[in-house]
């Protein structure tokens, strides 16, 4: 069949809402950008796994830790799931680790922050999840079937993680002076970031067009931002706290919250390795890898051992 058919009959099958297979055709671009955005989906939960992991040996109670040890876990599955559904594109996974731990892919910016306070956890959970899931719940029904499927398991396990979050910092926004000013300061240090895990605004999006057409994504960065400012500036309210943001209101007209500028240099600055802890993470990241070697050996070594067995009998 000639490629105008095959990229014809390509995009009905997406307009009739009909999933992406892996042994579909499809065009190589398509392939591309979701090798390149699953990929990088993946490496986000895994380094995201980092700055939580700091506070498991200083969570302040045995209830506290075994919920954030579970929360972390969970982002290792989702790494997993992930990479397992960007490797039905063709391309393995060692390629995609090798590429973060050397820099070239990237990963959420948010994930290069301190995690400062105990009160980050809740702030993590509750505005960083809270982000992760608006544009997941949009990603369950993303065209490429192993990619939509992957996420509607991760979005029931995100909702629970971003609940968390907020009921821990309801509990610091009850407590004394000391911890309501170490919940304000967390949700202070936060909420720009938060707002930037969505991207750049449209008119600087280079994926967006495409990939809203290949209903890869099927709401626009500065959409998604836009729900989540309208459900953060509510949410707010019950734990009696501030966004840092002067220009928040809420417009009769549009129906919806009006927010400040974003600090675009800032998010630039951070994607292209600059924030305050992309080297930390690399170099954790590398450390992680490089010490998990003999695993790695010693699994290929059993499964070896295991085939050679199976055909001598
Ligand atoms: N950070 O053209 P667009 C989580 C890049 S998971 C770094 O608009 P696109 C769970 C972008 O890649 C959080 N880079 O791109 C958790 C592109 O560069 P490229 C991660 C960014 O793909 C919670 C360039 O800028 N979620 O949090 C960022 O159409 C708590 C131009 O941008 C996902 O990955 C950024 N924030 O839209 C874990 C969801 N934004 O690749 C632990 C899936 C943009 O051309 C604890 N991904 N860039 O070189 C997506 O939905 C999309 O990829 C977007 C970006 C919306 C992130």
């Amino acid at each position: 069949m000639p490629i105008e058919d095959l990229e014809k009959a390509f995009q009905n099958k997406i307009d009739n809402e009909i999933k992406i297979e892996p042994r579909d055709w499809m065009p190589e671009a398509y392939r591309k950008t979701n090798t390149r955005q699953i990929s990088q989906h993946a490496h986000s939960e895994v380094v995201g796994m980092l700055p939580e992991s700091n506070w498991i040996s200083r969570a302040p109670s045995l209830k506290r830790k075994a919920i954030l040890i579970a929360k972390v876990q969970d982002e290792g599955g989702h790494g997993l799931y992930l990479y397992a559904a960007a490797e039905t594109l063709g391309t393995g996974r060692e390629q995609m680790i090798d590429d973060l731990n050397s820099g070239k892919a990237k990963y959420s910016s948010i994930f290069n922050y301190p995690t400062l306070t105990w009160a980050d956890m809740g702030a993590v959970g509750w505005l960083v999840d809270g982000a992760a899931i608006l544009n997941q719940v949009m990603l369950c029904r993303t065209s490429y079937g192993p990619y939509a499927r992957a996420m509607v398991r991760i979005c029931k396990e995100e909702s629970f993680h971003q609940r968390q979050g907020f009921e821990s910092l309801l509990v610091l926004s009850k407590g004394t002076d000391e911890q309501k000013a170490m919940c304000q300061d967390a949700i202070n240090r936060w909420w720009w970031p938060s707002l930037m895990m969505f991207g750049p605004k449209d008119s600087e999006s280079t994926n967006s067009d495409q990939s809203m057409k290949w209903k890869i994504k099927r709401k626009t960065n500065d959409e998604l931002r836009q729900n989540f400012v309208d459900m953060i500036a509510e949410q707010i309210k019950l734990l009696g706290m501030k966004l840092p943001d002067p220009d928040l209101k809420w417009n009769e007209e549009k129906k919806h919250y009006d927010y400040g500028e974003i600090n675009w240099e800032e998010f630039w600055s951070v994607v292209k390795g600059n924030g305050p802890c992309n080297r930390q993470r690399l170099d954790a990241r590398n450390k992680a890898h490089n010490e998990g070697a003999w695993v790695r050996e010693a699994a290929i070594a059993y499964a070896e051992k295991k085939k050679n067995k199976q055909t001598a009998a």
